[in-house]
């Protein structure tokens, strides 16, 4: 039995209709699927770099984050008035192949101390050159930490950003009271409401009655911050950094490559060789602010977050509110060997 061509046209529009297009049609979708899935996450971090190794390590992790695609860094602001704190920052950036993020810095801080590892990470070798490569010499050279603050939000697509803060909150007020400015003619506190999905902050204390250095530190930013954040905010306490320690094994064992590493080199300043590990509040709080749908941590309930008189963080149950903190779920083990994988990956440029 033969056809004739009317038929062979007939049959072929239908295989066209019933398989090709269908096979198109979900071959685009299931790629869009996926390309949603993996575009990175655009990421500030503001950090009071040089007071505690943990914000070292934290900005190790965001490195490996954005290297696997899972991140990207879009700015470095620093929440501490150091000299060395930008610089610094620049060192990281650099070391792992990315000297060109932007970095700001507040010149007013409530914390300005040496630190235990800013001047011998920073410290020129023998010969004269530095121990490791950078640009910026000193946190005076630095932008204003607002204003990198807000350039990088305006450039961002709506409801995309997550702020991770994890250190006093005095950056993160500021771009709160901000003005409108040539990076944007929103306030601050719009701008927030229009670019970021997520802020996380290393803050409070709610396992005990006691006031957290992020919080005391500045107290008043804390407040405003907890006041006035027009969206949902995720606190990675105190008592996370009890649960979970960056263990000694890790640093003996872990890092390979290259020779000096600037993580490496920041411990042993801290700790003069005595390594016992320490808490790992920021690297925890960046591990949520990028994995948030891990299931690595368990959640409070929703609410408001307030300070006391003391300074000490309470958080007032309610459905509507949009303030929760991070509680440890089961054991430590599954989020370690993340942390410790992460922070030891070699830097490597996407
Ligand atoms: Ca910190």
């Amino acid at each position: 039995m033969g056809f004739n061509q009317r038929e062979i046209r007939v049959l072929l529009r239908r295989l066209v209709c019933f398989t090709v297009l269908p096979c198109m049609w979900l071959f685009t979708i299931t790629n869009r699927a996926v390309a949603a899935e993996i575009e990175p996450i655009p990421v500030i971090l503001d950090t009071d770099m040089g007071n505690d190794i943990d914000d070292v390590f934290a900005m190790g992790i965001l490195h490996a984050l954005h290297s696997r695609g899972e991140c990207k860094i879009v700015a470095t602001t620093v929440s501490k008035n150091h000299p060395l704190s930008g610089p610094f920052c620049d060192v990281l950036n650099t070391f792992y192949g990315r000297a060109d993020i932007p970095i700001g810095v507040l010149q007013t801080g409530t914390t300005s101390g040496d630190g235990p590892y800013l001047a011998q990470v920073m410290k020129p070798l023998a010969n004269g050159s530095p121990a490791f490569a950078h640009r910026l010499q000193t946190s005076n050279d630095a932008p204003n930490a607002v204003a990198v603050l807000r350039r990088g939000l305006a450039g961002l697509q709506d409801a995309s950003a997550v702020v991770v803060a994890i250190g006093p909150l005095t950056n993160i007020r500021d771009l709160l009271e901000s003005r409108p400015d040539e990076h944007s003619p929103l306030h601050g506190r719009e701008l927030v409401a229009a670019k970021v999905r997520l802020l996380v902050v290393m803050a409070g204390d709610f396992s005990k009655p006691k006031a957290e250095f992020n919080i005391f530190s500045d107290s008043i930013a804390a407040a405003k911050v907890f006041n006035d954040w027009p969206g949902d905010v995720v606190a990675c306490p105190f008592e996370m950094g009890e649960w979970m320690h960056y263990p000694e094994m890790s640093l003996e064992k872990d890092f390979r490559v290259p020779e000096r590493h600037p993580l490496l080199v920041a411990d042993l300043a801290t700790f003069g060789g005595k390594r016992n590990g320490f808490m790992a509040w920021d690297l925890v709080a960046v591990l949520h602010a990028v994995r948030p749908d891990r299931d690595y941590f368990n959640m409070s309930k929703p609410g408001k977050i307030d300070l006391d008189s003391e300074n000490v963080t309470r958080l007032k149950e309610d459905n509507e509110g949009k303030h929760r903190y991070l509680i440890p779920r089961g054991g430590p083990e599954r989020v370690r060997e993340a942390i410790t994988s992460l922070a030891s990956q070699p830097p490597s440029i996407p």
